[in-house]
């Protein structure tokens, strides 16, 4: 009897797929970076046929790609080759909102989105929003510790997670779901668990916190000179608002890529080197952002959005910057994090690494300016893939920056995670994985570089 017929008896025939054309979608990530051919793809309904599913293949000794919306930018949940990938996208059950708690329990497949409305739904709002919430993953949001435009205001995934039910790789059920508001009685596991990217052990099921909805938000793309020019922005509209919703930052080259694409108008007249999206909630937020543009010396234009169609059109310009990246190439992904003292150095070095890695490439640069986290994209690069990677990597490190700020270590960083972490840090983070996942069977070849 074969693993594959195993399966089948527990998931049904139709939710194992072995032809390659039904695995295709599940073999490449997002951005047609990452490839590599699974065994058979595996979609669980509940956590009882995760169970079995995983003991199935601890028995035959076949290791596990576990996967979300396969959104992840990093590589974490497409297989190397051979693996058994485990969709958890079928477990996508809402429970009701536990309005007094002001919290939720929903299965590890829920899309972003469909949490989103949920919350919204029950008088709540859901504290994490990125780009792709129509297909990102709950399970997967945890798995990675995602980050996202609302950092600012509400943290990032970890700051949600509430409690979680995940497996282990011999089958174990570990459940926490709505542990009391106080209790110190031991290891956080849950908090572990997020940001360890698959590797010990698959979430099912996940509680998360819910935040106040924000009745009122308005939203200012501002251009301005330079990225110093951006950070005196910021600083003032941190005083400024009453509560601050987010701050991104992106550049001229982005801009006319993501206009060429998208066939936007130019948002001024003149063109800036670079520009700043702010969002204030809550206090009359549309005055908050009209008295920071007109006290503020940073600002060279600004146009400012209140209404829901407004707000999306002046953020389109922003969270359209992967998919036009995307259209024009496969992209080199960076995702780096300095202190906020080196974003400037950071920002006026990186051309020159970046050319001087690969020679004919074109780097396009955005990110979450309040955390100083910035998403350098290289396109056509071609061979030199690695050599940019490397050259960036040491530059952000050289700076005492981060390697992976919010998308995770994945296949793609493994090799440059000793920049972020001490060898002690690495080794503690094999023993944990050895602790829980003997036979090395969940997402191998994610998070740790080979020993
Ligand atoms: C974002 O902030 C995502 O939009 C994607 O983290 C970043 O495409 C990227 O490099
Ligand atoms: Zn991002």
């Amino acid at each position: 009897v074969t693993l594959e017929h195993d399966l089948a008896a527990i998931v049904g025939g139709q939710h194992v797929l072995v032809d390659p054309d039904l695995r295709a979608s599940y073999e490449v990530d997002w951005s047609g970076r990452f490839k590599g051919t699974a065994r058979c793809v595996v979609r669980p309904a509940d956590t009882q046929q995760v169970v079995s599913v995983l003991r199935a293949c601890a028995a035959d000794g076949v290791p596990v790609t576990v996967q979300g919306g396969n959104t992840g930018l990093v590589g974490g949940g497409v297989p190397a080759g051979g693996e058994v990938l485990l969709s958890l996208v079928r477990l996508d059950q809402l429970e009701p909102v536990d309005a007094v708690a002001a919290q939720v329990s929903v299965g590890a497949g829920v899309r972003l989105e469909a949490l989103q409305r949920h919350a919204k739904a029950a008088g709540f709002d859901f504290g994490v929003d990125l780009a792709a919430r129509s297909a990102a993953t709950v399970g997967g949001l945890v798995a990675t510790n995602a980050g996202g435009i609302r950092v600012v205001r509400y943290g990032s995934m970890r700051a949600q997670l509430v409690g979680l039910e995940a497996v282990l790789a011999d089958g174990t059920v570990l459940s926490r779901l709505a542990p009391p508001a106080k209790d110190n009685t031991g290891y956080d596991w849950p908090q572990l668990l997020c940001g360890s990217e698959g590797t010990l052990a698959v979430i099912t099921k996940v509680r998360v916190r819910l935040v106040e909805p924000s009745t009122e938000r308005a939203v200012a793309l501002v251009g301005v000179a330079d990225t110093a020019a951006a950070l005196a922005l910021l600083a003032q509209a941190r005083r400024r608002f009453t509560t601050l919703g987010a701050a991104e930052i992106f550049y001229a080259d982005g801009l006319s890529l993501v206009r060429s694409v998208n066939a936007l108008p130019a948002p001024f007249d003149d063109s800036f080197a670079a520009y700043v999206i702010l969002e204030a909630f809550g206090n009359k937020p549309t005055d908050e952002i009209l008295d920071l543009l007109s006290e503020c010396d940073a600002v060279g234009d600004a146009t400012v959005a209140s209404d829901p169609v407004g707000r999306t059109r002046l953020w389109a310009y922003r969270e359209s910057h992967t998919e036009a990246i995307n259209t024009a190439g496969v992209p080199v992904k960076l995702d780096v994090c300095v202190p906020m003292g080196s974003l400037v150095a950071l920002v006026d070095q990186l051309p020159s690494t970046v050319t001087d890695a690969a020679p004919s490439s074109r780097l396009i640069v955005f990110g979450h300016l309040n955390e100083g986290n910035l998403h350098v994209n290289v396109l056509g690069a071609g061979e030199r893939a690695e050599a940019v990677t490397d050259a960036v990597l040491k530059l952000v490190a050289s700076h005492g920056g981060s390697i992976s700020s919010e998308h995770g270590v994945g296949r793609a960083k493994t090799q440059w995670l000793t920049l972020s972490r001490s060898a002690e840090e690495i080794e503690t983070m094999r023993r944990l994985k050895n602790a829980l996942d003997p036979q090395n069977l969940l997402n191998p070849n994610v998070l740790l570089p080979p020993p």
